[in-house]
């Protein structure tokens, strides 16, 4: 619909509302900067110099003139912000049901790892007409990653998760950036997104053969970590199953009282960096810090794992 050479592609559910909305402040924008040109010149060529036009009763003031430009700009502004904020939560709440994929941003490339296994640098493939959340971090400074195509675009920041959503609605290859100058070599921290039908997704996930999955991968680094040395029943050190921790209050030691926080991404990342810092009742601190010992991207698989035993099932 948009043919207009100056527009990115519209390739995601979200994106003709983002438009749509634009263009709508768009046209409020040009309609009264058009209409106080017009009055500008207008009065201009009237009260010029040498003309002979009315000047002998000024008006002071006007209610009525006083009333509509209280009313107009405060029914739009209501209008914008109502409609604006409805979009914010369509653009960055994802559904339920949106599958993850992970994103580390690194000096100057983006890495993707997919929760099938399969792994990629400056590259995204992502299947037609399912909804895909994106779950990101930095390894050093801050990025961000930015879709046009898609109308999306989110900061991705060292030693948090930020997270951004979007379900694909034509096949192609579009455009992937980061939109935050992060060093020497930020003009070249670009890739490409590749839209494709979701049989087409599926085969391109088991090209290079069908490896671990990413939890998996995870199970396996928990044991080379020796985390299953302390999380899997041992008799000499008390520490908390992890089965069934994921998603689910889990209680904190804060002095002398208990306070609960959910077990979500950023609470695992945190034991495992932080142990110190949120000690669960009940249990001695004595859980060693793995800072600087485990990358972003080993730390997302340790996570899906931990995920993935979340229901009870246990592995090895
Ligand atoms: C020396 C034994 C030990 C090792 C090794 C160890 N942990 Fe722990 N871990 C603990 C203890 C004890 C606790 C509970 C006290 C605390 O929160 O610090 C804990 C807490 C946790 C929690 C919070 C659990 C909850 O119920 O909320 C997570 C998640 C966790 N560890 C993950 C890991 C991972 C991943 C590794 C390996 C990279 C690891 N641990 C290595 C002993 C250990
Ligand atoms: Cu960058």
């Amino acid at each position: 619909m948009w043919d207009f050479p100056l527009f990115p592609d519209q390739a995601s559910t979200n994106a003709p509302k983002l438009d749509a909305l634009m263009l709508f402040e768009l046209g409020v924008l040009v309609f009264f900067t058009m209409a106080i040109l017009l009055f500008v010149l207008a009065f201009c060529v009237r009260y010029r110099r040498g003309n002979a036009a009315d000047r002998s009763h000024p008006p002071t003031h006007s209610k009525a003139m006083e009333a509509v430009w209280i009313v107009i700009p405060a029914i739009l502004s209501v209008v914008m912000y109502a409609w604006s904020t409805r979009l914010f939560f369509d653009l960055y709440e994802a559904p339920a049901d949106a599958t993850q994929i992970d994103v580390v941003g690194k000096q100057w490339m983006w890495y993707v790892q997919h929760s099938q296994g399969r792994s990629e640098t400056n590259e995204l493939h992502v299947p037609l007409g399912r909804p895909m959340k994106l779950n990101m971090t930095s390894q050093d400074v801050l990025h961000s990653f930015y879709i046009p195509a898609f109308r999306i675009k989110q900061d991705v920041l060292p030693g948090r998760y930020t997270s951004l959503w979007f379900e694909p609605t034509k096949v192609g290859v579009y455009n992937l950036f980061c939109a935050e100058y992060c060093g020497t070599n930020h003009s070249l921290m670009i890739g490409k997104v590749h839209v494709m039908e979701p049989a087409d997704y599926e085969a391109w996930l088991s090209e290079k053969g069908v490896g671990p999955s990413q939890a998996e991968e995870g199970g396996r680094l928990f044991v080379q970590h020796h985390c299953a040395g302390c999380h899997r029943g041992s008799q000499t050190v008390q520490a908390p199953r992890l089965e069934g921790v994921y998603g689910k209050p889990v209680p904190i030691q804060d002095g002398k009282d208990v306070h609960f926080v959910t077990a979500d991404d950023r609470y695992i990342r945190d034991s495992i960096l932080l142990p110190k810092d949120q000690v669960v009742a009940g249990y001695e601190p004595i859980m060693p810090s793995f800072k600087d010992q485990i990358s972003e991207t080993d730390l997302l698989k340790i996570i899906a794992y931990i995920k993935s035993i979340a229901n009870g099932e246990t592995s090895q």
